[in-house]
């Protein structure tokens, strides 16, 4: 990394690519310094903070503190793997204990990568929300800067120009949030995108290569094309999105040992298939109808949860005409019974969805101490939704799903029936809700927890109650279904459910069957 100082023009760039401005008196003292100084004052700013002041130069450059605790952080080894820089070294406000992904772990052990649970601190006010975006903004543009040479949206309409064909036409990049999303009145799409220092309309002519690429509100894309009059327009030839790169190699265990996805499990609907939840438990316990499937349960080590263990109560008006047990801690109790039939050998993983008794905005944190209480057999870890975890050197994701549903109303092609394909949609934007003010109510937190890195094996997600499995780029997207019939809210809807039929995952060789128990 070069040394030498910058030039006022260099730190106002770097700064703005990274979301900040800089006050003329603290940029004075910044061209004394080296860029690896600069550098230093990046991973030290707060995320949430506009603009690098005097106080922000003193503070971060006369503390070695910062340095430390970021090179202690990028030591830090999984699986005989560097963690990314980017996670070892944040560029935001440090959350008071940071997990930290720990050596792989043995046969039998779930290890918990990420989760809300215990690390909440929002109260969901406005700087929060900046915050919130900001930081989202700089870790999925972190991503794409890797592949794009990018420049501040601002940049381009104060002369700062440049042509790099010699014939007049600025060829540029730039990186933002997708703000507004429309068609002209020519049939042409115009994007509104955002940086921290400014937007620009980017216009996707319809006779163009990339005119029917998935675009959607709020997602964090690189564009690259040609200047039009005075930069205030970008005539787009290239989308980047953060997607899992090309090189990415998933991880295996060493043992032949099989996770199972469920989720949407639903005790005390009236419409829970108790008879084909019994089959499955009676399986798990080994009454298996074939070799196939005993050799499959010999293997299975995991049975991991993606929400809606149980139906809840007042999730939808009406809903106590629809239910079998009336008490959501009777529901839990009767889960709880339900789950300790299953061999105390199989760990069990729990993540809430939007029918259990935790807050409704995301991410939420695991049941709560008195429900988790229930559950005795000493198998089961609590987490939140989303949250991150690790079998046998195997990372999974595990998000219940709802933004799925914001996906079906907003992307075309996104549907109920191929719940993995928008799933693949949400892995290429590196992240699980991307858009915002819809089904889904996100909380502000300190981190963007939806945002998948680093890269899991495994993403489980629910919700939608259909089963689909599909692999991208290494990475297997599985929707686990449920094991709810049709409701009568479904019914007007037209939402045909796939139950009682499960994903499962060999952790050695990647390979994901399907397994039923309808009755
Ligand atoms: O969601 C079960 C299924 O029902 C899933 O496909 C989403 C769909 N669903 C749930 N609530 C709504 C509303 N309000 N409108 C449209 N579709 C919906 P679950 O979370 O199990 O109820
Ligand atoms: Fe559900
Ligand atoms: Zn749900």
């Amino acid at each position: 990394m070069p040394i030498l100082p910058m030039s006022g023009m260099e730190i106002v760039n770097k700064l703005a690519s990274r979301g900040f401005m800089v006050e003329p008196e603290a940029l004075e003292l910044l061209k004394a310094k080296s860029s690896r100084d600069l550098e230093r004052l990046l991973d030290g700013m707060d995320a949430s903070a506009f603009m690098v002041t005097v106080e922000d130069v003193r503070r971060i450059l006369s503390s070695e503190e910062v340095i430390r605790a970021s090179v202690s952080g990028s030591s830090d080894r999984s699986h005989g793997s560097t963690v990314p820089p980017s996670q070892a070294t944040p560029a935001y406000r440090s959350p008071a204990k940071p997990r930290q992904i720990q050596p792989v772990a043995s046969a039998g052990e779930v290890r918990v990568l990420n989760d809300i649970t215990n690390n909440s601190t929002c109260i969901g006010d406005y700087d929060e929300f900046v915050g919130y975006f900001r930081y989202r903004y700089t870790k999925l543009g972190d991503m794409i800067r890797s592949r794009v040479s990018s420049r501040p949206i601002e940049s381009l309409k104060k002369g700062g120009r440049r042509s790099s064909s010699g014939d007049g036409k600025s060829e540029v990049a730039v990186i933002g949030m997708v703000s507004d999303l429309r068609q002209t009145s020519g049939g042409h799409r115009m994007i509104e995108l955002e940086d921290p220092t400014g937007s620009i309309n980017v216009l996707i002519m319809k006779d163009s290569d990339i005119f029917e690429s998935p675009l959607i509100l709020d997602e964090v894309i690189g564009v690259s094309g040609q200047l039009s009059g005075d930069g205030g327009l970008l005539i787009a030839k290239s989308l980047v999105y953060p997607d899992v790169p090309y090189t990415n190699i998933p991880r295996r265990s060493s043992e032949p040992s099989i996770a199972a996805l469920i989720s949407d499990v639903h005790v005390g609907s009236d419409t829970f298939l108790e008879d084909d939840w019994m089959k499955f438990l009676d399986w798990v316990n080994g009454d298996c109808p074939t070799d196939r499937d005993a050799d499959l349960v010999s293997r299975l080590k995991y049975i991991i949860v993606a929400g809606d263990l149980v139906d809840g109560i007042g999730i939808y008006p009406g809903q106590e005409k629809e239910l079998h047990i009336l008490d959501v801690y009777d529901q839990y109790r009767k889960a709880a019974e339900y789950f300790s039939m299953i061999p105390k050998h199989i760990q069990i993983v729990i993540s809430p969805g939007n029918h259990d008794a935790v807050r409704q905005a995301e991410p939420q944190p695991a049941l709560s101490r008195e429900v988790q209480d229930m559950f005795k057999q000493g198998n089961v870890t609590f987490v939140g939704n989303p949250s991150a975890v690790e079998i046998e050197g195997v990372r999974v994701m595990i998000y219940h799903g709802r933004s799925i549903d914001d996906l079906v109303s907003n992307l075309p092609g996104a549907s109920y029936s191929r719940p993995e394909l928008a799933m693949a949609e949400l892995l290429k934007r590196r992240h699980l809700s991307p858009i915002y003010g819809g089904r889904v109510m996100i909380a502000p937190e300190e981190k963007d927890h939806f945002i998948i890195d680093p890269i899991p094996e495994i993403i489980h997600s629910g919700h939608v109650h259909t089963v689909g499995v599909c692999r991208h780029r290494g990475v297997i997207l599985a929707n686990s279904g449920t094991w709810q019939g049709q409701t009568e809210f479904q019914k007007r809807m037209n939402i045909q459910p796939d139950p009682a039929r499960i994903p499962l995952v060999d952790l050695n060789t990647g390979e994901v069957s399907i397994v039923g128990f309808r009755e």
